[in-house]
């Protein structure tokens, strides 16, 4: 068994051999200048200072044999999974499936959709696509857990509040115990960011815990 006894709200005991670490939607549309996160108005400078403690953290599971499963909020060419409620949300000067300058904009195949060079897959590790913010909705994630006998998950990508904090809820009702890492995930938003790391970790963890890398690393080593 691990442990972080610094993680927050209170010690994370862990075994490794039934823990995943699920990578959310760290996709160029996200990330990188001109994809879909920038024409809503965003700065994507935010979510690419968080790549190189991502790709750390993607080692450091890989170096311990614990599976990495990476996932990218993208839709079907004809976007016959992407529902009004969704495409039509916001004012962006692109909506899902217009052509961008890095393909159509959130559509699977396309580059903008594909996931950034710095934590790119290893040959072997899971890629979910997934048309909603949560990774299990529409998605085999469940059977894949089942398959791995995962009991607990540890979290990075991005953006906090949204694909990831929708995620971590997901697999709070499905029974898994969750930790996100707080230095490897990012929002556009700052404040968003800080009310979900606290939103998780309030009324005794009701959604999970949350710890840095570096105390991930040391539990991992012990
Ligand atoms: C958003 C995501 N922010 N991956 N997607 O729409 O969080």
């Amino acid at each position: 068994m691990a442990r972080i006894a610094t993680a927050l709200p209170f010690a994370f005991d862990f075994e490794p051999v039934t823990t995943a670490l699920i990578v959310i939607d760290m996709q160029r549309d996200f990330i990188e200048p001109g994809g879909f996160g920038e024409t809503l108005g965003n700065d994507v400078s935010l979510l690419q200072s968080i790549v190189p403690t991502t790709a750390a953290l993607i080692a450091l599971c890989r170096a311990h044999g614990v599976p990495v499963i990476h996932t990218r909020e993208c839709h079907k060419p004809d976007l016959s999974d992407l529902p009004a409620a969704k495409r039509d949300r916001g004012n962006p000067d692109l909506r899902i499936g217009d052509p961008g300058p890095m393909g159509r904009i959130l559509i699977a195949g396309e580059r903008g959709a594909d996931i950034i060079p710095d934590v790119y897959p290893i040959v072997g590790e899971l890629v979910i696509d997934k048309p909603g913010k949560g990774a299990f909705y529409a998605t085999g994630l469940s059977d894949h857990l089942a398959k791995l006998g995962t009991k607990t998950l540890i979290f990075a990508g991005v953006t906090t509040e949204v694909c990831v904090q929708t995620t971590m809820r997901e697999a709070n009702d499905r029974g898994f115990d969750s930790l996100l890492i707080e230095d490897a995930t990012e929002s556009y938003f700052p404040a968003f960011k800080a009310a979900t790391l606290d939103m998780i970790r309030a009324q005794g963890a009701i959604v999970g815990w949350t710890a840095t890398c570096a105390e991930l690393e040391v539990a991992l080593n012990e």
